[in-house]
């Protein structure tokens, strides 16, 4: 069928009606016994969550094994930006799995590999001249820019901030900041990782009036009395942090960090895995300021959902690396970039960035109508696609993480999923595919209202 969002000139193809349907108690019959299933079958390491299994997806529905359709306002953690199933990436991905599956690009290359680089150096920003690498995941991507960043500098040090996510990789454990879940009883940890002071306006104990001057001299003083600047290789960061409650950094911090990088031959390298492909009303996060980062990190939204990462810098940095140092059997696999062609079709056909500023308008002005209701939402903030609230004890600022559980499980009963996040565990963010309708996208903020209501 055919939806045609109002207000926003988009088609998007889907299979399934797009509305929130629940016909069952959730997690209904058939989901309740596979889940005894999963407990049975599955390493207790993983966690879950919403309690139902999926059947099928499209747009921005999941549909579960009991016939609920379920508003997807977690696309995956941020992956299925152009929404589930999009024929545009399931025929692509069909016609090369018909046509091979593998070859592994550093046995017998193939030219999808090589289209999806040119793509990437095309639109990760900077006029100069770049190059990709492609891998599995975001945590691979992640560890091998730091790879190819401490080759080309012949440095050691890494600087990371308080309150980021990496990955859960040996190294990026190290590069990520929340003990629990991510690392605690996982250590030892990887050497040569600094973590610095993260401005995020909302906890920031200084003078919120001179927060990015402030955080700049802190982290600058770190790295000079403690590390060495001349030992730092690369400073990693998130341009809004995802996993750590999508804290976004003070107006100017993320231009005064590059511009030190460059004073100082340290490699600036921004992990776009959660903000890239059209998240955040750009296609990527550090385009609001004009920031142009010595090496980018991506993944989630750059393939629907089939397992792609990349790293594209610049050329002379991506080229430092003797032939054969870099590598992997399935990194670039030929079937996840066919996903990926279909994806910067979508995104340039289907005005995604536009739409991700809207999509963030309509949930922006939502969140901060819920603000003004319910004083245990203590912040709103994100941009475009990805917003979140942080969730307070009335009158302070003391974590909520209670409210949250609540209000997560209310929107679930209803047949919404959103996600939590934070390093105090306190903060519900939303994801959603950036097709989603405003109609389903305004009936999910109806539910929220609901949920803060019967709190
Ligand atoms: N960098 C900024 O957000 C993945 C983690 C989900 P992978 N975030 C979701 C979970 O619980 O494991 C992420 C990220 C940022 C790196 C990564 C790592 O990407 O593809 O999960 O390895």
């Amino acid at each position: 069928m055919l939806i045609k969002p109002y207000n926003f000139p988009m088609t998007v193809m889907t299979n399934l009606p797009q509305e929130r349907r629940v016909v069952t108690a959730i997690p209904g019959p058939k989901s309740q016994a596979a889940l005894a299933r999963r407990t049975e079958a599955t390493s207790g390491g993983l966690g879950i969550a919403i309690p139902v299994m999926v059947e099928s997806a499209s747009g921005a529905i999941l549909l579960d094994i009991d016939g609920n359709q379920i508003i997807d306002l977690a696309a995956g953690i941020g992956v299925n930006n152009v929404g589930h199933s999009d024929p545009e990436v399931v025929d692509r991905v069909i016609a090369q799995i018909q046509n091979f599956s593998h070859s592994c690009f550093t046995v017998a290359p193939y030219l999808n590999y090589i289209e999806v680089c040119e793509k990437l150096n095309a639109v990760v920003p900077g006029a100069h001249k770049k190059k990709s690498l492609l891998v599995n995941s975001g945590a691979e991507a992640v560890e091998n820019a730091i790879k190819i960043a401490r080759h080309y500098t012949k440095r050691p040090a890494i600087v990371v901030f308080e309150h980021s996510y990496h990955g859960r990789t040996n190294l990026t454990m190290a590069l990520t900041a929340k003990n629990m879940p991510y690392k605690e009883g996982f250590g030892p940890f990887a050497p040569e990782v600094y973590r610095v002071p993260m401005p995020y306006p909302f906890r920031w104990i200084g003078d919120p009036s001179s927060i990015t001057e402030d955080a700049i001299e802190m982290i600058t003083h770190k790295i000079e009395k403690e590390i060495g600047a001349h030992n730092v290789a690369a400073i990693l960061i998130e341009p809004i942090q995802g996993e750590g409650g999508f804290v976004v950094p003070p107006k100017g911090f993320l231009p005064a960090l590059q511009k030190y990088c460059t004073d100082k031959g340290i490699i600036f390298i921004a992990d776009e895995v959660q903000t890239g492909f059209a998240r955040t009303g750009h296609m990527f996060a550090v385009e609001e300021e004009g920031v142009v980062p010595d090496m980018v990190v991506t993944a989630k939204g750059i393939a629907a959902g089939l397992p792609l990462a990349a790293v594209t810098g610049r050329s002379e940095i991506m080229d430092s690396v003797h032939a054969s140092g870099l590598g992997g059997t399935y990194g670039g696999n030929p079937v996840a970039c066919a996903a990926a062609l279909g994806v910067f079709e979508i995104i340039e056909s289907q005005k995604l960035v536009e739409r991700s500023a809207h999509v963030g308008k309509i949930l922006g002005d939502s969140l901060r109508a819920l603000a003004a209701k319910y004083p245990v939402i203590g912040e709103v903030r994100g941009r475009g696609a990805m917003q979140a609230v942080e969730l307070v004890i009335p009158g302070s600022k003391e974590p909520n993480t209670d409210a949250m559980n609540k209000v997560v499980k209310y929107c679930q009963q209803k047949g919404v999923l959103v996600l939590t996040a934070g390093t105090y565990s306190n903060v519900i963010r939303f994801l959603p595919p950036i097709v989603i309708s405003d109609e389903l996208l305004l009936d999910a903020m109806s539910v929220l209202d609901d949920a803060f209501a019967s709190l």
